[in-house]
């Protein structure tokens, strides 16, 4: 009787959350009641929380959350079936609770609409339904003490065609919700497809020879970060770029207003503040799109405008020091990348880029609106939650090769590996091999001050177990720090260093 209870409330939640994803997917395609909870959760993690999260879990993060959530969802369904077999109200208060608690969660995303409430309302009346028929059957049953096995068996079976039913409603619910997610997700890649790019006026300088492997990532192996649980989809035909706040002369422009500009082909290296000391958030591509720092003048800024914040599809806002944007480095709005149009993964149809700046602070993906206002004014996503309001990058240096713990045989042995700074360019890399001298690596040439440099030393490696640390320096002189600090809350800091034995 308890199990066919705690049963009956694990299907009635699972009809309510398949009928309100499916109401959503048909209606309002941002707002599912489960991404509008994960959304909700995800926001509200303390940042040293979050930090743990993505260095533990990396991009897997998010399919771990949507465990977490399915697994507390199957527990309290269960205890809300046991409770209202009990009392038929507990169960109809378990139901509104998951319904309102969803909606509130839908209805407070940060770029919510006024419908993005209804599924899980919906989800929630529907799981009451479902929960009072479910439980109709088991307390319609005689005292299980007095019922003869003909009528215990009759009982079971009342029951068990119910669940039958609500189930085979939840999965084909379930199911066209997932189909349609599906179809919306082929829709923005169709869109994608059918991009041309133009060929850009100002064309990257051809990449200089002899760089090894790897100077440019792949789209593929690009570092993905951000806070959306699902891909935002967004059709570039239907795409608008706001242009507004403290302007002389706001504009709206649509993707191909975008491309019909004069564009700019760089290699730019992104790297993302919570990278730690040898992590693997940071790639280089060779990105197309349109000047920012043009396009801003014509909307002709108020003096008084410090920041330039910018607002994706999904509500994230990312703030930028106006004045870096405007100093002559190569911001942009992306519209390709590697020669394709943006991945959906990094921001299609347009993203935001700052060279210099880490991407927290400058490369807002998926955007929509740029709004010119104030640091005092306005805290960004990021910087609400206790980052630096301004994220320049710290210079950094990774040792690639050898790999750690790796076990080589004496003699030379080459260590590589990467440096960046963007903006200020990398001067020199030197590797040290225990407390040895610090040794200068050739560094391989570098297109611009904008990407890392490819860095390698020939090592004459002798038996035993060694330390090998790497520091940069860049171009103003400045060494890199050696002191240990956590990239919370403007950028980790500290040499790089592996352990190797050599035999
Ligand atoms: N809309 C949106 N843009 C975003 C983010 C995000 O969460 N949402 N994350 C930022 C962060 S922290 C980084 S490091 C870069 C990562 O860009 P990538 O995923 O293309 O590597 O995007 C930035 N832009
Ligand atoms: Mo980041």
């Amino acid at each position: 009787m308890k199990l066919r209870a705690a049963l009956a409330g694990i299907l009635a939640a699972a009809a309510g959350i398949a009928t309100g994803e499916l109401f959503a997917a048909l209606v309002v395609p941002a707002a599912g009641p489960v991404v509008g909870v994960g959304g909700v959760i995800i926001d509200a993690t303390p940042t040293p929380v979050k930090e743990w999260a993505v260095r533990t879990f990396g991009t897997n993060d998010k399919p771990l959350l949507l465990t977490g959530i399915a697994a507390g969802l199957i527990v309290f369904a269960a205890v809300v079936g046991v409770l209202g077999a009990r009392r038929r109200v507990y169960g109809l208060a378990g139901a509104a609770v998951l319904g309102v608690a969803g909606a509130l969660a839908a209805a407070s995303r940060p770029a919510a609409g006024p419908l993005d409430g209804l599924p899980s309302l919906l989800g929630g009346l529907v799981a009451a339904g479902a929960l009072v028929l479910l439980l109709r059957t088991l307390s319609a049953a005689a005292p299980v003490a007095a019922a003869t096995g003909f009528a215990r068996l009759l009982d079971r079976r009342r029951f068990l065609g119910t669940a039958a039913v609500i189930a085979g409603g939840a999965a084909a619910a379930g199911g066209g919700a997932a189909a349609l997610h599906i179809a919306g997700r082929s829709a923005a890649d169709r869109s994608r497809e059918s991009i041309r790019l133009p060929a850009p006026a100002s064309a990257a300088p051809p990449l200089p020879g002899g760089l090894d492997e790897g100077f440019v990532t792949a789209n593929r192996d690009f570092y993905r970060v951000d806070t959306a649980l699902t891909v935002p989809r967004v059709d570039a035909g239907s795409w608008r770029l706001k242009i507004k706040g403290m302007v002389g002369r706001p504009v709206e422009l649509s993707f191909d207003d975008l491309l019909r500009r004069p564009l700019i082909e760089r290699d730019i290296t992104l790297n993302c503040v919570s990278n730690e000391v040898g992590g693997p958030y940071v790639g280089t591509a060779r990105w197309l799109g349109v000047h920012l720092a043009e396009l801003l003048r014509e909307v002709r800024p108020s003096p008084e405008a410090d920041q330039l914040v910018a607002r994706s599809v999904e509500g994230m806002t990312i703030g930028t020091p106006l004045s870096v944007v405007l100093d002559g480095r190569d911001a942009m709005l992306c519209v390709g990348m590697n020669g394709e149009p943006l991945p959906l993964d990094h921001g299609f149809p347009v993203r935001m880029l700052t060279p210099g700046l880490y991407g927290y602070a400058g490369a807002c993906k998926w955007v929509t609106e740029l709004e010119l206002t104030t640091f005092d004014a306005y805290d960004a996503y990021w910087v609400e939650r206790g980052w630096a309001a301004r994220g320049p990058v710290k210079t950094a240096s990774r040792i690639d090769r050898p790999l750690p713990f790796a076990r080589l045989s004496a003699g030379t042995v080459r260590v590589a590996g990467v440096a960046w700074a963007q903006g200020r360019g990398i001067a020199a890399v030197e590797v040290q091999a225990d407390d040895g001298p610090w040794q200068a690596a050739t560094l391989l040439p570098s297109p611009t001050n904008d990407t890392w440099v490819q860095w390698r030393l020939d090592w004459a490696a002798t038996r035993g177990s060694h330390l090998l640390k790497v520091r940069a320096t860049d171009k103003t002189g400045a060494v890199q720090p050696a002191e240990r600090v956590t990239p919370f809350p403007d950028g980790a800091t500290g040499w790089h260093s592996v352990t190797v034995t050599v035999q």
